[in-house]
């Protein structure tokens, strides 16, 4: 059984990736009144990655005994300066969801919970693929200087991202 400290911790780590969530899809519909439909595509796939991200959570607690739990989630900005803005408010984002995830990781050494350690090693993992990609999209921007060309192009390109369904990942 999952102790209370462990618990507290992927509980407001859940509520944190349904934020993450909430901020995409956000920026989604901030790329949609761009009409940037395949920038907003990826947005998308990103909010579903994220609730995905909360849904593993939500199991994890389950299988352990504990219970999963909800704190209320912040409004997220409806606006961004520019498409890159958005980009690197993803970027600092990721950055501060790969700060907790470490948190919680250290935690579970700390409280010699294995399981926990185990679990969260795939987030751990995770966390390197997250800002990499957002930073591959932001030296992209920088490299076409949100050229109209090089925006439609681009646009193209992440028209085609996918969410790969969970049990296709082997998660
Ligand atoms: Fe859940 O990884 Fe992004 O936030």
């Amino acid at each position: 059984m999952i102790n209370k400290k462990m618990e507290k911790m992927i509980n407001d780590q859940m509520s944190f990736e349904i934020y993450s969530g909430y901020i995409y899809l956000a920026m989604g519909a901030y790329m949609d009144s761009l009409d940037l439909p395949g920038f907003a595509n990826w947005m998308k796939v990103q909010w579903q990655e994220e609730f995905f991200h909360a849904q593993k959570m939500y199991a994890y607690l389950v299988e352990r005994g504990g219970r999963p739990t909800f704190g209320a989630i912040p409004e997220p900005p409806k606006t961004w300066k520019s498409v890159k803005a958005a980009f690197e408010h993803a970027l600092e984002h990721e950055r501060i969801v790969t700060g907790r995830i470490n948190d919680i990781m250290t935690a579970a050494i700390k409280e010699n919970d294995h399981a926990t350690r185990s679990f969260i090693n795939w987030y751990v993992d995770e966390q390197v693929e997250e800002e990499s990609n957002v930073e591959t999209i932001i030296k992209r921007l920088n490299m076409i200087k949100e050229s109209g060309e090089g925006m439609f192009m681009m646009d193209k390109e992440l028209a085609a991202r996918v969410f790969v369904p969970p049990v296709a990942q082997g998660a």
